[in-house]
């Protein structure tokens, strides 16, 4: 089954000004697209024709760098799209991930101290993660269009640090969109649903 490209969950102008229009415009259209484009092509020449999203990335990693990085950047950017909406981000999170946040992260406010940490910390491109990994809450950060699945981790959260997700807005200010990120664009709900799914 070929890649699509998502149509995003609002308009383009519903993140600003955390997330401008402008940014979305690029980010979505130019560069999620490119990845589509560019996997579907990968993929036609592969044996992966057919599998699953999930299957497709964890399968290509480590034999097929080309298509190992479109076909993750395009599950990354299709949740990276639902992590975020207007007036998300901050404290108030759903019951659940609370406590478990609270459990296994010691609570919300070093949740976000290690995530800004390991976004802004991550050298070049690349994403931070919020994952479930056996059955416990962790931070991580990985390169480029790696993902948690290739750790046999769920990703519950990411964040985009390649400069094209914040360089219009933020300039080089990377530890300041990462800020503005949770404080004010994620889609906890959206997380929650993640985390329930996966445990
Ligand atoms: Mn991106």
């Amino acid at each position: 089954m070929a890649f699509e490209l998502p149509e995003l969950p609002y308009a383009y102008d519903a993140l600003a000004p955390i997330m401008s229009a402008e940014t979305l415009e690029f980010h979505h259209d130019k560069h999620h697209q490119a990845y589509v484009t560019n996997g579907n092509n990968l993929l036609e020449q592969s044996d992966l024709k057919g599998k699953s999203l999930e299957d497709v990335v964890k399968q290509s990693h480590g034999s097929n760098a080309g298509l190992f990085n479109n076909a993750a950047q395009h599950y990354n950017h299709v949740h990276f799209w639902q992590w975020m909406k207007p007036n998300g981000g901050g404290d108030k999170l759903p019951g659940s991930l609370e406590t478990k946040i609270n459990e296994d992260l010691g609570g919300f406010a070093s949740f976000k101290d290690q995530f800004t940490k390991a976004g802004a910390g991550q050298f070049g491109s690349g994403w931070c993660w919020l994952v479930l990994n056996n059955g416990k809450l962790e931070v991580t950060k990985t390169p480029n269009g790696e993902n948690p699945l290739i750790h046999n981790q769920v990703p519950l959260l990411g964040c985009d640090v390649w400069e094209h997700s914040y360089y219009i807005d933020y300039r080089n200010a990377r530890p300041k969109y990462l800020e503005a990120f949770v404080d004010s664009l994620i889609n906890w709900e959206y997380v929650e649903k993640l985390y329930n799914e996966a445990s």
